[in-house]
């Protein structure tokens, strides 16, 4: 991995943990839209060891104390279902969060910053595009994994780190007040997009009018399933860890699975600014379905109804929220260049169209594979 600027001083951060480690080096890490990821690598007893150190956006996550408990409670209780089944790499298959040295998830900095520590997961990778359809099988399945070691997690309603995170008809609102706003007078240069985004209202409700009906139930979710969010490993393509937990708490799967199909069934990656030939790869979706039901045994039949449909609704989302921020000033996804948030936008809503046009076939996919899960 090539080392570029620290930007932060992961050396004096790492000193408010209890490492019992020697801080060596570190550089910046992964491709993630909020967090600072950090690599570093310390010397244990005579050993080169890495840790992922991480600052929280605290912009994003107003009260990342809770976020933590919240990371802290699925991930204790990970480690104790795979302990007690006996599996042999138990701390390779979930975050572990390292305490500071008052014995907490977390720690503040003398600027007011979040962090936390946890060891880096290795011989595996997140990927921002997928090379095979195993990988799609793989990652579903490991998201299908994680949703039911989720269910039987104890204790209460986990925070909600965002809350309406996944309220698409808010997102909805939220961009027509960042019209009415537009603040960095932009939105005169938006019209298509905007005209685009509104043509679709009625989807956006499709699937929070069944959950607020009880017709889909709330579940533990993860929330964030982009395929990057999931540590494939290098050697057999097995899903190994499911990462980035800041938005687990109670939500629908079918956000979820939206998400997976979102990330590994375009054609184009999701900030290509020339998105005009995108496509789905009917492959992957396929491979998707697979390896999700191979794992989320436990889907009603309304869920299994909704699965194709989730694509469509959670990138026009996405678009949506990518639109938002653009017209905001780019305020939340971190951005490399001027447009990028509305290249991502054109992105997602070119493969919302691509989407439509596959929709038939998409459902076909999913009834051949589920008829034989339902609950
Ligand atoms: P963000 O919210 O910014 O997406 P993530 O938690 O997803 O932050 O981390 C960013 C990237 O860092 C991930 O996509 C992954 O490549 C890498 N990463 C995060 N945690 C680990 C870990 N424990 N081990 C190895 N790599 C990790
Ligand atoms: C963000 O954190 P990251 O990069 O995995 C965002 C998701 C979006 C995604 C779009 C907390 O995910 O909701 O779908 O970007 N996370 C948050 O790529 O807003
Ligand atoms: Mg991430």
């Amino acid at each position: 991995m090539p080392a570029t600027t620290v930007l932060h001083d992961i050396r004096a951060i790492a000193t408010l943990f209890d490492m019992r480690a020697d801080f060596i080096h570190a550089h910046s890490h992964g491709s993630g839209h909020i967090n600072d990821t950090y690599c570093a690598t310390f010397d244990q007893a005579g050993q080169r060891v890495r840790y992922v150190v991480q600052r929280i956006n605290h912009h994003v996550f107003k009260q990342p104390e809770l976020l933590m408990e919240n990371i802290s409670r699925v991930t204790r209780h990970a480690l104790a279902t795979l302990e007690a089944d006996g599996h042999p790499e138990a701390h390779r298959r979930t975050l572990t969060c390292i305490p500071s040295h008052e014995g907490n998830a977390c720690a503040v900095d003398a600027d007011g910053n979040y962090w936390r520590v946890y060891p880096f997961i290795e011989g595996a990778r997140g990927y921002d595009e997928l090379e095979t359809n195993e990988q799609a099988y793989q990652a579903a399945r490991a998201f299908g994994e994680f949703q039911k070691l989720a269910a039987t997690l104890q204790g209460g309603r986990l925070h909600e780190t965002i809350s309406d995170f996944h309220h698409t008809p808010k997102r909805l609102q939220a961009l027509k007040a960042a019209i009415s706003q537009d603040s960095a007078g932009r939105a005169a240069g938006c019209a298509a997009e905007i005209e685009f985004a509104f043509a679709r209202t009625a989807d956006c409700s499709r699937v929070t009018d069944l959950i607020a009906a009880g017709a889909i139930p709330e579940r533990v979710v993860h929330n964030d399933t982009k395929l990057n969010n999931v540590l494939l490993d290098d050697a057999t393509a097995e899903g190994v860890c499911v990462i980035d937990l800041d938005t687990t708490m109670p939500g629908s799967v079918l956000y979820d699975f939206g998400d997976m199909i979102r990330t590994a069934a375009p054609t184009s990656r999701e900030d290509d600014p020339d998105p005009a030939g995108i496509r789905v790869r009917l492959d992957r979706f396929e491979a998707l379905v697979k390896g999700y039901l191979s794992s989320a045994t436990f889907l009603t039949e309304c869920e299994l109804a909704h699965l194709a449909f989730s694509g469509k609704l959670i990138t026009l989302e996405v678009g949506i929220r990518f639109l938002t921020d653009y017209l905001n000033g780019d305020e939340y996804f971190k951005i490399k260049r001027r447009a990028h948030n509305l290249d991502r936008c054109r992105n997602q809503f070119a493969f919302v169209k691509a989407l439509e046009r596959e929709m038939a076939a998409m459902e076909d996919v999913v009834e051949r594979h589920a008829l034989q899960t339902i609950s």
